[in-house]
């Protein structure tokens, strides 16, 4: 079994709605969840919309490999009506985005999976929730527990 750490993001509906049916979806495809961090609102990062975003952080003790969890989270998105991926940067509102951030302390870097997620300590709307469910948790590259770097990036 493995620790993973998925992070949700959603700015389009009913927002807790979505966020609570990943969270079902998840418990379904991906494998227990383990903890669940509190709901925050926060200010789009990265593009302009004037829909706020709902953020969540994850835990989820799974069975898949780090490939088989990121087909899992793709599918959810898409089942929940998600239509526009990001790309290279460029990013749309959405119905639910969810983001491989930890897979145990692995360190992988191919096309399609980056982890850790190459841009969670730089994100407030990440490392908020996900310090809230996992503040000892070492990050691998870093050599720091997550509770560190989010007060040294702050
Ligand atoms: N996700 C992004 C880009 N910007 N901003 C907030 N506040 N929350 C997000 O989840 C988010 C974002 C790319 O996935
Ligand atoms: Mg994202
Ligand atoms: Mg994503």
């Amino acid at each position: 079994m493995a620790i993973v750490y998925l992070g949700l993001g959603t700015n389009l509906g009913d927002k807790t709605a979505n966020l609570h049916t990943a969270v079902h979806q998840i418990e379904e495809k991906i494998g227990d969840v383990v903890s669940l961090s509190s709901f925050y609102e926060t200010a789009p990062w990265g593009f302009d919309s004037e829909n706020s975003f709902l953020n969540a952080a994850v835990c989820v003790e799974t069975a898949l490999s780090p490939w088989e969890v990121l087909h899992g989270t793709q599918e959810i998105e898409r089942s929940m009506g998600r239509k526009q991926k990001s790309v290279q940067g460029i990013y749309h509102d959405r119905i639910i985005d969810i983001d491989l951030l930890l897979y145990n302390k692995e360190i992988i870097k191919t096309a399609g999976l980056t982890l850790p997620h190459p841009l969670m300590h730089q994100r407030d709307f990440v490392m908020k929730p996900l310090v809230e469910i996992a503040p000892d948790v070492v990050h691998p590259v870093f050599g720091k527990k997550l509770r560190e770097i989010f007060i040294l990036s702050a």
